[in-house]
């Protein structure tokens, strides 16, 4: 049967396009809210120096749990402080404590609505399954266009994960108060909210408390999801070791949440029935509690004026000194941070993400002409699409004009003589690989652009392909990185070396794997060495293992990157 494929995707984009637009306004108030809190937080979380917080969690901890526990706390987080984690923990609970808020103030009165309404809890219920089941890592999507990125689209993301649990509790435990008791207090006359404040709600806690506390720790789950579209914290931490295949770091980043989400569990389990509550009353805990933070925020208010950031330049209040970067392990941004030590722009942070998140804050920005300043490079069809142009880099810290370079396994000239010619004698224009992102940057998909490129190059394809025996099957394994430029030249080799009689497959990763597979064999070959100056750190490390054969492109550039209508030219307006 051939039926043509039913467009799904194309309404979602429109859907989404038109609630971008239309609620651009209540989505700018939800970001402001959602990141004005997250700030709070942080500040009251980093008031004083890291025992401050460190003592009280533990002493928090110890009341519910028994103090055991409490000295785990003291040890554990005195280590995450001293690995140089503080910051990131810091930012990681309170993405966390900002999640399991909203997951509270709308988890607990939507369970006890379906507990009351079996309408609703048949529209909730597989809305609910769908929210759990569809991959976290979608809602980023849409959260990027609609909050902008940085932190809260990470937090609207793992909200909508990690709400399920919350609701479904305080449903089930509403439901299962015995009915009996339910019959005598509608025998006292009591009213449907006496019956709920008094009778099921008390019942009940024990249920929902377990679900708000399974909820903050699918929450706590999505931290480095999250950091995928820029959430700093320790998700960030682990997903920029990723990239750049940094074990003991992913190591020390990853056991930070580990004991983040230790006690959170035991504080959230425990405090309905804190251990030593013998001692001192659950209400006298909780209200030192509360006076704390409000003290802390009191006090942050009246030493605030220090912390504004230094004198500033007008381009950085516009943008709120971000530079919006791509993916952690990229070489262009290592370069980036070097830019801004040696231009001095201490007060300045480049937004780790993607490099598609980035691209989605640049289409935003541009299409209300607000200023933006990203990590860039050429060639990018972003740069056909949009009016932009490179700050000046007088202290020449991106490097000159370079190129990118095939690199394959060692080996595989014997093993694959055929593929290793056509990767060896494969060499095109920015003109051409413009053209292809050009295309798919409008729609169409990688292998379809590939194809149109190669028909419409035949000349080229015969030079690469010339004197190269053909495959008969063997498996070929590109490996590439989803950086745009990276998108269109695999799959153009891909199609080649398929015409040629190979197998190909393509594995997309972050850079850092990228050069080590290649090293370690796992994967043949990559069209994607940014040399001499981008990658250079990669290179250095793994160059003993691969087979260089040189570049495929030359004229590549990298750089910072403002719309035309930014009103600076150089890197240094920007301090
Ligand atoms: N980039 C730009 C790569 C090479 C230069 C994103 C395509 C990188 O920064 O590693």
């Amino acid at each position: 049967m051939n039926m043509s494929k039913l467009p799904l995707g194309d309404w979602v984009d429109s859907l989404v396009d038109w609630i971008t637009v239309t609620f651009a306004a209540l989505f700018s108030f939800f970001t402001n809210v959602i990141d004005g809190l997250l700030n709070i937080i942080v500040e009251v979380l980093s008031v004083g120096p890291p025992v401050v917080l460190i003592i009280v969690l533990a002493l928090l901890v110890g009341y519910t749990s028994r103090w055991p526990l409490g000295i785990f706390t003291v040890i554990s987080l005195l280590l995450v402080d001293n690995l140089g984690y503080w910051e990131s923990t810091i930012q990681t609970l309170a993405i966390v404590l900002v999640s399991g808020f909203f997951i509270i103030l709308l988890g607990i009165p939507i369970g006890i609505w379906c507990a009351q309404n079996k309408t609703v809890q048949k529209i909730v219920t597989p809305i609910l399954d769908f929210m759990q089941t569809m991959p976290a890592f979608v809602y980023l999507i849409p959260s990027i266009l609609f909050f902008g990125i940085g932190v809260v689209p990470g937090i609207v993301a793992s909200f909508i994960f990690a709400i399920a649990p919350a609701i479904r509790m305080t449903n089930l435990g509403i439901q299962e108060v015995p009915k009996d008791l339910i019959e005598a207090s509608d025998a006292f006359g009591s009213t449907s909210s006496q019956k709920l404040l008094k009778v099921q709600l008390p019942l009940a806690t024990p249920t929902i408390l377990a679900g708000v506390n399974q909820s903050i720790m699918l929450a706590l789950s999505m931290v480095v999801t999250a950091s995928l579209v820029g959430a700093p914290g320790l998700g960030a931490d682990v997903y920029r070791a990723v990239s750049q295949i940094n074990v003991g770091q992913g190591f020390e980043a990853g056991l930070s949440i580990v004991f983040i989400a230790i006690i959170l569990d035991r504080i959230t389990q425990n405090i309905r029935k804190p251990a030593y509550e013998r001692f001192v009353s659950r209400k006298i805990v909780l209200s030192i509690v509360a006076i704390l933070i409000v003290v802390a925020a009191l006090f942050n208010v009246f030493t605030k004026e220090d912390a504004v950031k230094g004198t500033g330049s007008e381009i950085g209040a516009q943008t709120d000194y971000k530079i919006i970067g791509i993916e952690p392990g990229a070489g262009l941004m290592a370069q980036a941070k070097n830019a801004m030590k040696d231009y001095k722009l201490e007060n300045w942070t480049l937004v780790e993400g993607s490099s598609a998140a980035m691209v989605a804050e640049l289409k935003k920005a541009y299409a209300k002409k607000e200023p933006i300043i990203i990590t860039g490079w050429s060639p990018h069809w972003m740069f056909a699409s949009f009016d932009l142009k490179y700050l000046d880099d007088p202290n020449k810290v991106f490097g000159g004009a370079e190129g990118i370079n095939t690199i394959v396994r060692k080996g595989l000239k014997d093993d694959a003589p055929g593929a290793y010619k056509i990767l060896d004698q494969f060499s095109w224009d920015t003109s051409d690989m413009e053209k292809v992102m050009v295309d798919i940057s409008g729609g169409t998909n990688p292998t379809e652009a590939a194809e149109k490129w190669i028909k419409a190059n035949t000349d080229k394809i015969a030079k690469w392909t010339n004197g190269a025996q053909a495959g008969k099957g063997e498996e070929i394994k590109l490996v590439y990185v989803a950086w745009d430029t990276e998108i269109a030249s695999t799959n153009v080799i891909a199609k080649v070396l398929e015409q040629n009689g190979y197998k190909v497959t393509l594995s997309q990763v972050e850079v850092g794997p990228m050069f080590a597979g290649v090293a370690n064999g796992s994967v043949d070959a990559m069209v994607a060495a940014w040399l001499p100056s981008t990658h250079k750190d990669y290179y250095a490390s793994y160059k003993k293992d691969l087979v260089d054969l040189g570049p495929n492109l030359e004229g590549t550039k990298n750089g910072i990157v403002v719309p035309k209508y930014v009103d600076i030219d150089s890197i240094e307006d920007l301090k």
